[in-house]
């Protein structure tokens, strides 16, 4: 489907470097490996290979609040570090556009869903653009994918590793015996995944599976709910995990530099999608890096559709909010950090863009170079936002007092921030 509108990106590659040194290799947290680890470090030829990212998006209501913002900025990071770091980046997301809670939201409305998906999706290409996010090379929906799903969940139910319930409805799951590192990447004991399965979309509790952590993989079809033809495995549509891994390797491959989202997906979601990649194409792991957001949370609680305690990007812009406040605030905070959404926390962010903007007119300051290499450097550390605000505050300060000669400076600041944070000063 279609993404959006790419914002202009400033090419920093004339700008000499302060220092002299090399573009600093990306470094992400990998939950897999429960360490920092430097990206392109695990394959030949990675210096010049691509990096490839997959991220998971919207499912399409209750679109976009700030916890969806905060975390397609963290991924957006991640690709403006590595495109600054002469990288070409092969970036897939996707629109979970069919799904229980989707078609639950639109029942409860009213509304036909697959309109409820499109005027949501139009809504957050709408707000992505607002925010300055560099679009997906492939913005793919999982209804568009299903012929692909479905082409792959045949190879596992002819190979045995998907089972069918003898329950007559048409259900398929998968069976994690033929995935024998299962929990690799979230390392839980069994007791935590069977509770985090049941709070997220799973169904432990249900008869006649072989394991109760066993995963969808195809619904057959019921009264009332739309379905597709699935060739042997019957009409139906397809489990959650599976769509994220077929629509990752027909984009991306077997193997991922990244595969990202918040924290929330960390088990089952990731998991499983992995378990599935894995065991469809033999090769492992999946993902090079497991990389999760951390959940935004109001009112003390996380941001969720569930519990209804969203603040949306529409809304902040019809009330006359600066996109890029939103960002510079949701960057102030380490992308990993749970974190709470207060008034302050905005209020804070308007007024650091508003000294940046100030400081960006001024004739001359400190060196813009070292100003540059330092951002570079706290960015791929982990994506070190609040320390490269603060570089960015710092040089701020000292230009506005009038110290410093580099009459480059201003703009080279103003081409960093803009860059690298994505904020359009
Ligand atoms: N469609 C699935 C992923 S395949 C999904 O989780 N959709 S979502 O609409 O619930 O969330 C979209 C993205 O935002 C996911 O990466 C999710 O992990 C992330 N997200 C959801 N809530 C928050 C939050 N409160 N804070 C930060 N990130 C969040
Ligand atoms: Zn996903």
């Amino acid at each position: 489907m279609d993404s959006w509108i790419p914002p202009e990106l400033p090419d920093l590659s004339a700008v000499p470097s302060g220092s002299g040194v090399a573009r600093p290799t990306l470094e992400l947290y990998d939950t897999a490996r429960q360490a920092v680890h430097p990206t392109g470090a695990d394959h030949i030829g990675a210096e010049a290979a691509p990096r490839t990212m997959y991220v998971c998006g919207i499912t399409p209501y209750d679109a976009t609040h700030l916890g969806h913002a905060a975390t397609m900025i963290t991924f957006d990071l991640v690709n403006r570090v590595w495109r600054d770091a002469g990288h070409e980046v092969r970036y897939v997301q996707n629109v979970t556009d069919i799904d229980d809670p989707l078609l639950e939201r639109a029942n409860r409305d009213g509304d036909d869903w697959i309109v409820l998906a499109m005027r949501e999706t139009a809504l957050f290409r709408e707000d992505m653009e607002s925010l300055r996010i560099v679009p997906p090379s492939h913005y793919i929906g999982a209804v568009e994918s299903i012929p692909a799903i479905v082409t792959r969940l045949a190879r596992l139910l002819d190979t045995a590793v998907a089972y069918r319930l003898e329950d007559g409805t048409g259900d398929v799951y998968f069976d994690l015996t033929s995935a024998p590192r299962f929990g690799y990447e979230s390392h839980l004991d069994r007791e935590t995944m069977l509770a985090l399965s049941a709070e997220r979309g799973g169904d432990p509790g249900r008869e006649g599976k072989r394991d109760p952590l066993d995963p969808l993989l195809w619904r057959g079809a019921r009264d009332g709910e739309p379905a597709w033809d699935g060739g042997a495995l019957g009409p139906g549509r397809p489990g959650w995990h599976i769509e994220c891994a077929v629509i990752a390797l027909d984009r991306l491959g077997a193997v991922v530099d990244v595969q990202g989202g918040g924290n929330d997906l960390i088990y089952p979601h990731h998991e499983c999608s992995a378990a599935h990649a894995e065991v469809l194409t033999g090769v492992e792991p999946f993902a090079r890096h497991y990389v999760h957001a951390g959940m935004i949370g109001l009112g003390g609680e996380k941001m969720s559709k569930s519990k209804g305690n969203l603040v949306f990007v529409s809304r902040l812009r019809a009330d006359g909010v600066d996109p890029m406040a939103m960002r510079v605030a949701l960057m102030a905070t380490h992308y990993r950090a749970d974190r709470q959404w207060t008034d302050d926390t905005l209020k804070a962010g308007q007024e650091r863009l508003a000294i940046w903007r100030e400081a960006a007119t001024v004739p001359a300051g400190p060196s813009g170079a070292d100003l540059l290499d330092g951002v570079r450097v706290a960015l791929a550390h982990d994506l070190d936002t609040p320390l490269a605000l603060s570089l960015v505050d710092s040089w701020c300060d000292a230009a506005l007092a009038g110290t410093g000669a580099d009459i480059e400076a201003p703009a080279v600041m103003a081409a960093t921030v803009d860059a690298l944070l994505g904020v359009r000063l």
